[in-house]
């Protein structure tokens, strides 16, 4: 079995403005079985992000399952989320790590095994493979796909959780988890899906199957 925490991060979708739908579509997931909740608002103010963070905690709290939060220190801290996904142009990891303290999670982004060696990284409680296919969900600042070759070079030297994102979806998870990641981390094979519970929960059984360690 993968780190139960990992195996499946729905990645919330930035996309959906409207409350009703976005917080129908987390609801899905969350009943569909999603280990992890990262809640990523690309184009909200700060008291829009707000707002829905605090929704969103009530929400995962309801089925204990943790939230953290992309980017945002300030808003992190002001929902005591249970942690943050910081890219490489974020607040440095140190500084995250000093604000939230030991007990909360941080994610990194990587794009490259130069990253991943990088002591941020190996600090982290797990890095992100970002991405690992190409995708049409995140269309700036994106670094090129490591694909199957990248994790795999990357699983060699990283000995904490590794969570793919990118072009994720139930014909592809088979593979990334045979080769070495702990989870996947989608947002549109949830959040497009015509049943987003369905499809969470075939994700799921994809990765808990496959997975080893
Ligand atoms: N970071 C790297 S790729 C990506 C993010 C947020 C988007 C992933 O979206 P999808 O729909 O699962 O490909
Ligand atoms: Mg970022």
């Amino acid at each position: 079995m993968p780190k139960a925490e990992y195996a499946l991060m729905y990645v919330t979708d930035d996309g959906i403005r409207d409350d009703n739908s976005f917080f129908a579509i987390l609801e899905a997931a969350l009943k569909g079985g999603a280990t992890i909740i990262q809640l990523r608002e690309k184009t909200s103010n700060t008291l829009a992000f707000y707002k829905r963070a605090m929704r969103c905690k009530d929400l995962c709290n309801t089925y204990g399952i943790p939230l953290i939060i992309n980017d945002r220190l300030d808003i992190a801290l002001a929902i005591d989320a249970d942690g943050v996904h910081i890219g490489q142009t974020d607040m440095p990891y140190d500084v995250a790590r000093r604000l939230l303290g030991n007990s909360k999670i941080i994610g990194l982004s990587v794009s490259s095994k130069e990253q991943a060696e990088k002591q941020n990284a190996q600090a982290a409680d797990y890095i992100g493979i970002s991405p690992i296919f190409s995708t049409n969900t995140k269309t700036t600042d994106l670094a090129q796909p490591l694909g199957i070759s990248g994790l795999k070079e990357i699983r060699e030297l990283y000995k904490k959780p590794i969570v793919c994102i990118g072009g994720i979806h139930k014909d592809n998870t088979q593979e990334i988890i045979t080769n070495g990641a702990d989870g996947i981390a989608v947002v549109s094979a949830i959040s497009k899906a015509a049943h987003p519970e369905a499809a969470t929960k075939e994700l799921k059984e994809i990765v808990c199957k496959t997975g080893t360690n």
